[in-house]
C-alpha cells in the first residue's frame, strides 16, 4: 500500500502545475478512503507478478487527452459508445440469415456483456420481414374476437393505464440451434448471441383484458405485427392472464425500432417469436389459429419421427462467457488465479444453483451467484480458481426453483435426436488448451 501511495503522489508531483494544495488533499484522500486500499490491494493479488513501475509513462507522463481541452460537452445530444469500443457490436449471422438481409438472425455480442442487462443498441435481432418504422401517432392496437368490449387503442390511451418495470431476457428457441450435430462455430457470440436482456417498462396485459373482459371461452389469444412479416402466433390465455406485458420502455427510453416501437407483446421467459413486435391485433378465441409460424416453423421434431407443436417455454440454461473462444487465457500462466463468469437462465423461474466443472462433467464445484437473482432472467455466476497451466474442459450446469437440471448434451440429444432445431439447452464445453485458446467442444459420454 505504502508503495502505491509513494507513487501516486510521486507522479502528481511529477505533474506540471500541481499545487501543493490539490497533493495533499490527494494525500487525504487516499488515508481516508482504507476500504479503496484494501481492494487495490485484493485486486493486485490477482496479479503475479505485481508490475509497479514508478517511471510508466502512462502514468507519470502527460497523456494527449489530459493537456487539452476534451470535446464540448454539448457537443453529443445523444451518446455514443467510445470509438474505442467498435468491436463491440451485433454480427449477422450468416448461416442463419441466409444472405437476407431483411429475414435476419443479428447475435447480441454476450461475451461483452456485463451484468444482467443488455445495452439497447446491443440487443439481439430477430426479424423476419425487416425493421419496421411504426409512426407513434398512426399506432394502433385492436383487442377483439371472444372479449365483452372490443376496442382499438392508441398508443397514449394504452400509456394511461398504470405501468410496472421489470427486468426479463428473450431468448429465440433456436439459440444454440447450429450445435445439434457437431460444433458449428468457434465463437460464443453465434453460438448463444440469440438473446438478450432489458427492463422492460409497460401495462400488464391482465389489467387490459379485466377492463375489457374475456369471454368464458376464451382460450386462446392470437398476437400480430403490423411489419411486413406478421408473425402471428398463438399464446394461450393464461399466459396472457399471467405475467404478459404490453411494453413501450427498455432499459429506460422508448423500445428500439429493432425491438418493436412503440409497442410490443412481453412473454417473460417464453420462445422468443412469441413476443410479437410493432404490435396491432390481439384476438381472442376458443381455438388456436395454428398459423404459418406454428406449422411449418416453431415445432420440435423428435426421435420418433413425430412433432412437437406449441412447446412454449424456454428451459434452464447457461454458458461460460469468460473465457470463451472470444475471450481465451491466452495471457495467463500456471498459477494466476482467474474468475470464470457466465449467465444463467430459465423462462420458467429463477436460477437456484450453478454448478462449474474442469474435466468435462466427471466432478461439479458450486459457483457463485452474482448480484440480482430474478425469475426469469440472466443470472450471473462467477467462480473464482487459480488456473494451473494445464489443459481443462470448461462447463456449466443451472438449476432453477422448479427443480429442472440443464441437461448434458447425452441426456438431451437420446431424449430429442438432433433434428429439433429449436430448445437446445444442453452445456456449452469450452476446451482450454495449455496455451489458454479456447474451443467449443462437444462432451460425449454415450452415442446419441
Ligand atoms: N412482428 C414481429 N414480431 C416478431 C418477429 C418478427 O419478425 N415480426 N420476430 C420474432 C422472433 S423469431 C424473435 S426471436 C423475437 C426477437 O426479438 P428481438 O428482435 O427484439 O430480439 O421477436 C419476435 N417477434
Ligand atoms: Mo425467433
Amino acid at each position: 500500500m505504502n508503495k502505491i501511495k509513494k507513487i501516486f503522489t510521486k507522479s502528481l508531483n511529477n505533474k506540471d502545475g500541481s499545487s501543493v494544495e490539490e497533493v495533499s488533499s490527494r494525500r487525504n484522500f487516499f488515508k481516508n478512503t482504507a476500504a479503496l486500499s484494501v481492494s487495490a490491494i485484493a485486486a493486485a493479488s490477482v496479479l503475479d507478478p505485481i508490475k509497479v513501475l514508478a517511471n510508466d509513462e502512462a502514468i507519470v507522463g502527460d497523456a494527449p487527452w489530459g493537456i487539452k481541452l476534451g470535446d464540448k460537452s454539448t457537443k453529443n445530444r445523444y451518446g455514443l459508445p467510445s470509438p474505442y469500443e467498435h468491436n463491440n457490436v451485433r454480427r449477422n449471422d450468416p448461416l442463419l440469415s441466409s444472405g437476407d438481409e431483411y429475414a435476419t438472425v443479428i447475435m447480441s455480442p454476450i461475451h461483452e456483456s456485463e451484468g444482467i442487462i443488455t445495452p439497447n443498441g446491443l440487443f439481439f435481432t430477430r426479424n423476419h420481414g425487416g425493421t419496421a418504422h411504426v409512426d407513434p401517432h398512426e399506432f394502433r392496437l385492436m383487442i377483439h374476437g371472444k372479449v365483452k368490449k372490443e376496442i382499438v387503442l392508441t398508443l397514449d390511451e394504452i400509456k394511461r393505464y398504470p405501468s410496472e418495470t421489470r427486468t426479463y431476457f428473450i431468448e429465440c428457441p433456436a439459440n444454440g440451434s447450429t450445435d445439434w450435430r457437431a460444433p458449428q462455430y468457434n465463437n460464443l457470440q453465434f453460438l448463444k448471441g440469440m438473446m438478450s436482456s432489458a427492463q422492460w417498462t409497460g401495462v400488464m396485459l391482465k389489467t387490459i383484458l379485466e377492463d375489457l373482459g374475456l369471454e368464458d371461452d376464451a382460450v386462446w389469444m392470437m398476437a400480430e405485427g403490423s411489419d411486413n412479416a406478421g408473425n402471428p402466433r398463438t399464446i394461450p390465455v393464461e399466459k396472457a392472464l399471467d405475467d404478459a406485458m404490453l411494453v413501450w420502455g427498455q432499459n429506460g427510453e422508448a423500445l428500439r425500432a429493432e425491438q418493436g416501437y412503440p409497442l410490443r407483446l412481453l412473454l417473460p421467459g417464453w420462445e422468443g417469436n412469441l413476443n410479437l413486435k410493432w404490435l396491432k391485433r390481439l384476438e381472442f378465441s376458443d381455438k388456436p389459429w395454428h398459423s404459418k409460424e406454428e406449422t411449418s416453423k416453431y415445432t420440435m421434431l423428435q426421435k420418433s419421427g413425430k412433432a412437437i407443436q406449441f412447446f412454449w417455454i424456454n428451459e434452464v440454461n447457461s454458458v461460460i462467457t469468460s473465457p470463451c473462444p472470444e475471450k481465451p487465457w491466452t495471457d495467463l500462466k500456471a498459477g494466476d488465479l482467474v474468475e470464470v463468469e457466465g449467465i444463467a437462465w430459465s423462462g420458467q423461474g429463477t436460477i437456484t444453483d450453478v454448478d462449474v466443472t474442469l474435466d468435462g462433467g466427471d466432478n461439479w464445484i458450486k459457483a457463485n451467484l452474482k448480484g440480482l437473482v430474478l425469475p426469469k432472467s440472466w443470472t450471473r455466476f462467477s467462480y473464482v480458481m487459480r488456473w494451473d497451466g494445464k489443459p481443462i474442459l470448461l462447463s456449466s450446469r443451472a438449476v432453477d426453483d422448479l427443480g429442472s437440471v440443464q441437461p448434458t448434451i447425452d441426456q438431451e440429444t437420446s431424449k430429442q435426436g438432433v433434428e429439433s432445431v429449436y430448445h437446445r439447452n444442453a452445456n456449452v464445453t469450452w476446451e482450454v488448451t495449455e496455451k489458454g485458446e479456447v474451443n467449443n467442444v462437444h462432451i460425449r459420454k454415450h452415442k446419441a
